[in-house]
């Protein structure tokens, strides 16, 4: 096979942090008050990186007080004038795609093959979008005024990814950020902070702040913070949604999923196959619109699985920076725990495990892809959000049924649906309670399109108008009648 990604750039990017990182706030790099920081791992080797500093609330009081002196600045500019940031920030993230590409592969363990062609492709794109947003916001989004600092809280699945999502619009609309990156991945969100840097982006624009579930509260209760925008698990989403209800904070949700990905007895089966393995095991099944919920026929059932399991024995599980693997390294060990922990209790509760033959690198934080089947509707591993390379398959007899189990969940981000009589999955899309329909496909996404989900999986959307709305306020501006322009 090709030789494995070379990590000599972000090696030596890695080394010049001088052993710990810095926190990036009115456009000047600061050492956390506190003094306190914290282990990044690798975890395809468990080899620790570096140490990210633990922002605390003086730290994050200073980070919103440079965005709040930024912003009235930021927001006076043109449109035209804060796209052209916009599209230099774009430019250079794509110049330095490959350093960005393998520093996310190393700290997150995901795929370089992965970061190399959809993330970091995807966080350029998120920025050229935005842009061209920019330029049209003094006509196309008149009457509409900026929120003021956004606070933006991340998890670690998308790092660079998730970041773009959050600032490009934020800042395309005049708003200043405050953002802090999960804690097991901080490390691209800096080297981001350093593209503003060369972009020229005025201080204070964005301002990026390191730590744990702590800081994100910190943030979350800034009197000084106008919007909160947060992804991540749905149990600190119901927290934050709490410590905002009674203040005038805006709150955008971007929370769990559980997925179903849909077969019918007359979908192209191995295109279905295919279909799931990007559903599942893209990025480790780390995803929060994962197709998790296999829903197959079951005229076709003993067929689809035996085809799944066939082709779940070719794909590779290793180093991230080998460009030949399909599976990379969960991002924890505490993330690992809980996969095996849920799939065991899946196995107790009467599911048939199904997994490669082959066996894990020796080290790291690893885990196969693994279909359950045989699995009851309301056993655990049915409920609960696996995030990892998990899927649990039950039968339906009908598209009735088939709709019935898709709904029978708590969650409703995305949901796949496979079939060639378009007018059964055309039938059947408007049934499903969640964000997005993928008609035999999955993972498609558009930056002019508002993503996001229907009950506990949050609510607002993030991409297109919609995501445009949300980082900003409509304002009428109303005269006293009558206007005479003498
Ligand atoms: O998420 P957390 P964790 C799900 C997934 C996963 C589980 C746990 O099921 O197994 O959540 O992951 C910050 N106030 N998803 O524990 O804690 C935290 O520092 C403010 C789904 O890593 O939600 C990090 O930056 N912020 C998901 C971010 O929240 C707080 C992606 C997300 O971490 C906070 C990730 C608090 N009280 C996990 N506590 C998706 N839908 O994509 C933590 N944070």
């Amino acid at each position: 096979g090709p030789a494995p990604e070379s990590d000599k750039e972000a090696r030596a990017w890695i080394a010049a942090l001088g052993g710990e990182t810095k926190l990036f706030i009115g456009g000047q790099w600061r050492k956390a008050k506190s003094g306190e920081s914290f282990e990044t791992a690798s975890p395809a080797t468990g080899e620790v990186l570096v140490k990210i500093a633990q922002a605390g609330p003086a730290d994050v009081d200073a980070a919103v007080k440079a965005a709040a002196k930024a912003q009235p600045g930021w927001a006076a500019l043109s449109g035209h004038q804060r796209a052209r940031y916009l599209y230099a920030l774009a430019r250079l993230i794509q110049r330095h795609s490959r350093l960005f590409a393998v520093l996310e592969a190393l700290d997150n363990g995901k795929p370089i093959r992965e970061t190399r062609d959809i993330d970091i492709p995807l966080v350029a794109r998120h920025f050229y979008h935005h842009a061209g947003w920019a330029q049209l916001i003094d006509t196309e989004l008149a009457g509409r005024e900026a929120l003021g600092v956004c606070g933006q809280i991340i998890p670690w699945n998308f790092p660079l990814l998730m970041l773009s999502w959050k600032i490009a619009p934020a800042i395309a609309l005049g708003n200043t950020v405050v953002l802090k990156p999960a804690e097991y991945t901080s490390l691209t969100a800096l080297l981001f902070a350093e593209m503003c840097q060369k972009a020229g982006l005025p201080e204070g624009v964005v301002n990026i702040v390191t730590g744990d579930g702590a800081t994100g509260e910190q943030i979350v209760n800034h009197p000084g913070i106008a919007k909160i925008a947060f992804t991540g698990s749905t149990d600190v989403g119901r927290k934050i949604r709490e410590a905002t209800a009674g203040t005038g904070k805006s709150l955008t949700l971007e929370l769990g999923g559980k997925s179903p990905f849909i077969v019918f007895d007359d979908a192209d089966l191995d295109a279905a196959v295919e279909g799931v393995v990007d559903a599942i095991w893209f990025n480790q099944g780390q995803v929060c619109c994962a197709g998790s919920r296999l829903l197959v026929q079951e005229s076709i059932h003993n067929r689809f699985v035996s085809k799944l399991t066939a082709r779940m024995e070719t794909l590779r599980v290793g180093d991230p920076l080998d460009k030949a693997i399909d599976i990379g390294a969960i991002v924890h060990p505490v993330q690992l725990a809980r996969i095996r922990e849920l799939v065991d209790a899946g196995v107790k509760e009467g599911a048939e495990l199904h997994q490669p033959k082959a066996g894990l690198p020796a080290k790291g934080c690893f885990y196969p892809p693994t279909l359950l089947t045989n699995v009851h509707p309301a056993s655990t591993v049915s409920r609960v959000e696996i995030f990892g390379p998990v899927l649990v398959a039950t039968t339906f007899r009908t598209p009735a049924e088939a709709v019935e189990l898709a709904n029978n969940t708590e969650y409703g981000l995305a949901a796949s649906v496979w079939s060639e009589t378009l007018s059964l999955a055309l039938d059947i899309a408007p049934k499903l309670k969640c964000g997005v329909v993928w008609v035999n496909g999955t993972n498609m996404f558009d930056a002019g399109v508002g993503f996001g989900g229907y009950k506990e999986s949050g609510f607002g959307r993030e991409g297109g108008r919609e995501g445009l709305a949300a980082y900003s306020k409509p304002k009428w501006i109303a005269k006293a009648k009558p206007i005479t322009d003498k």
